[in-house]
């Protein structure tokens, strides 16, 4: 599943300004859902790539653990140790009112970890190939998670986070 998801997905470099500076994110990226998953921000409209079986076989799997349905999934391969992802809230307008996402880990085990907002607390988890992991209720109104990167020389790692994209009254 891992070699596979790893050659057969249209991973892409994204880029992020900061500060007025550009920078490729430390990791690769791919956007897979159903044709009207989109976003639209202001002029500009972002589409998802049409599921493969594989992932439609994925999403499915995590639907009947979750009882609840997706219409998109975020891939995103770390290449190696020096692969990460910074401290964020899935809370965007679009992802509604204490959304459901589904986090699929394949390859080398790393760790999310969740920083309670206003607090100094926080917690730690391993995900380990294979591992599903389903944030829900409050989870990102009052939590915030990110994945450090190390200086430990380490494989790959894929992550699929099955998400439902609610279409939302533009301005
Ligand atoms: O790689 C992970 O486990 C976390 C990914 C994530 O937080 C995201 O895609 O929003
Ligand atoms: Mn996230």
């Amino acid at each position: 599943m891992m070699r596979s998801l790893q050659q057969s997905l249209d991973w892409r470099q994204e880029q992020i300004t900061l500060y007025g500076k550009t920078h490729d994110v430390p990791r690769l990226q791919a956007w897979y859902g159903d044709k009207n998953a989109g976003y639209q921000y202001s002029n500009l409209s972002m589409r998802p790539l049409p599921w493969s079986p594989m992932l439609l076989e994925l999403k499915q799997k995590c639907e009947n653990a979750s009882h609840c349905s997706f219409n998109s999934v975020l891939a995103n391969l770390y290449r190696h140790g020096q692969d990460g992802m910074g401290r964020h809230a899935d809370n965007e307008p679009e992802l509604g009112h204490q959304p459901v996402i589904a986090s699929l880990s394949f390859g080398e085990t790393r760790n999310l970890d969740f920083y309670r907002n206003g607090t100094k607390d926080k917690v730690r988890l391993p995900l380990h190939h294979g591992s599903l992991l389903i944030m829900s209720g409050n989870t990102q109104t009052y939590w915030q998670h990110s994945m450090a990167k190390t200086k430990k020389v380490l494989g790959a790692r894929i992550n699929l986070t099955f998400r439902y994209i609610h279409e939302i009254a533009q301005p």
